[in-house]
């Protein structure tokens, strides 16, 4: 029996990306975005873990309705239940998984704690279906990033912000010119849905078609980027605006926000 793969097994390029996701959950876990078992990452290796082997005695955890591009595919995933303030090395709470040819589930190639035992986040399905979306798409985005930002989460209940997308991004782009700049697309929502069913995955994918982040309406929000970083820093970015949005709110003003001739000129000088 060939012994489990240990962490310098992985490679350069493998772990260059785990530590990027063990700063960015700190940063979760910092922001009190990522409580207990909140929040969920994960990152699609397949083009740079293509050679790790499967470890031969690895059980196959079987999912249903898996669509077929996911066979062969490489993920690194949080841990079902674990905790993203554990991520930081050696990342009791993360494995790397590989779904079967004819997808009917994943094996475990890695996990620090051995690969027994380590069951993928519930958020498996949306993660997964974000991630074949993309790669049908372009090749630059690999990482998704799922947190309970407090803001944005707390605004998915307003009665006008929290149903209306459009509104929610005209508001948050005009609270301060990052936004505009570094979340161009907007922010879309996805109406309540079963945390870790088909059907958010299905609203998710959806959702990231036309906009950086998707806000689960009374959950979280995700997003994604060419890696963990750049998902983060969209949900922090979309973050900071709904925070002064509320700030504003919570002082008993409406903001006054940015003007739409002030919004035009940052347009135009970042060709958004
Ligand atoms: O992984 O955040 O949405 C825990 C969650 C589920
Ligand atoms: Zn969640």
């Amino acid at each position: 029996m060939e012994r489990a793969m240990s962490r310098e097994d992985l490679g350069e390029d493998v772990l260059r990306e785990l530590d990027k996701v063990s700063e960015v959950a700190a940063h979760l876990w910092e922001r009190g975005w990522a409580e207990r078992n909140g929040g969920n990452i994960s990152v699609d290796l397949t083009a740079i873990a293509d050679r790790l082997p499967t470890t031969p005695d690895a059980v196959t955890v079987t999912m249903k309705d898996l669509p077929r591009e996911a066979g062969g595919r490489t993920l690194f995933v949080t841990g079902a239940g674990e905790r993203l303030r554990d991520l930081r090395p050696p990342m009791r709470a993360g494995g790397i998984v590989r779904f079967d040819d004819a997808a009917n589930g994943y094996r475990v190639l890695w996990s620090a704690g051995g690969p027994s035992g380590f069951r993928a986040t519930s958020e498996l399905p949306s993660h997964l279906r974000i991630h074949l979306d993309l790669s049908s798409r372009n090749g630059e985005h690999r990482a998704v990033v799922h947190c309970h930002p407090t803001d944005l989460l707390a605004l998915s209940h307003h009665p006008r912000f929290g149903i209306d997308e459009e509104l929610l991004t005209r508001t948050l782009w005009a609270m301060l010119p990052e936004v505009r700049v570094f979340v161009p697309s907007g922010i879309a929502i996805a109406p309540y849905a079963l945390p870790g069913s088909s059907v958010l995955a299905e609203l998710t994918v959806e959702g990231l078609r036309k906009a950086d982040v998707v806000l689960w309406s009374k959950h979280g929000a995700v997003a994604m980027g060419g890696d963990v970083r750049e998902a983060f820093d969209l949900i922090d970015v979309a973050e900071k605006g709904a925070a002064i949005l509320l700030r504003c709110l919570s002082a008993g003003y409406d903001p006054v926000g940015l003007s739409d001739d002030q919004l035009r000129e940052l347009e135009r000088k970042f060709d958004l």
